[in-house]
């Protein structure tokens, strides 16, 4: 049977939501925004200590507002591992990441969030102990810079390992995977 575990990347817009995909996916950096719609898809597979290979559905999915459009819990739907991305140099794209949080847990019954500070090449404006904050709120907390790489490795290394453990507990099958190419590593677009 093929195990298949998904995983979202959500914040809110121009946090580097994409800019984290592609560092992860194919280790560069695009310096200009362009907006995602609705969700990119992207598949890639990890090893098991045992050989067995499970894989990993990332969507990259559009900006969410403090609104959270009706269309966003279409794609939030069997997320095992949720990366909320905020911008270290914008307190708002903070205050949506708890926003959002909070929003997946309304909408997800199991799901290990991520909260993920990005930009960290740039200086930090926001003075809050994040941290504890990801603390209280019962979620991990990492932080990265898609510019550079840095952190990046270590958040997928994490991601991974969560899916390992799941794995381990409770194999699932995610009924949303599509296959679309024959790549270990493919990309497509959902348009809406
Ligand atoms: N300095 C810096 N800029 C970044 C970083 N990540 C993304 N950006 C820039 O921020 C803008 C928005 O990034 P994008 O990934 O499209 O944001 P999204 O809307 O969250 O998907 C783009 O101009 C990126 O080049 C980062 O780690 N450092
Ligand atoms: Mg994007």
């Amino acid at each position: 049977m093929n195990h298949s575990y998904k995983v979202i990347v959500v914040g809110a817009i121009s946090v580097g939501k994409t800019a984290i995909v592609n560092r992860y996916i194919y280790n560069t950096f695009n310096p200009l925004h362009h907006l995602t719609i609705g969700a990119s898809y992207y598949s890639s597979k990890i090893k098991l200590d045992t050989g067995k290979e499970i894989n990993v559905n990332l969507w990259d999915c559009a900006a969410a507002d403090g609104r959270f459009n009706n269309l966003m819990p279409i794609f939030f739907k069997n997320a095992c591992v949720a990366l909320v991305v905020y911008d270290v140099t914008h307190v708002d794209s903070f205050d949506q990441s708890l926003k959002l949080i909070e929003f997946l847990r309304q909408q997800l019954d199991d799901v290990d969030i991520v909260l993920v500070g990005n930009k960290i090449d740039l200086d930090k404006t926001i003075t809050t102990n994040v941290e504890t904050i990801a603390n209280q709120c019962g979620v991990s907390f990492f932080e990265c810079s898609a510019k550079t790489g840095r952190g990046v490795a270590e958040l997928f290394d994490f991601v991974h390992q969560q899916i390992k453990q799941r794995h381990h507990q409770k194999p699932h099958v995610d009924h949303d995977h599509v296959v679309l190419q024959q790549d270990d590593r493919t990309l497509s677009c959902c348009h809406l």
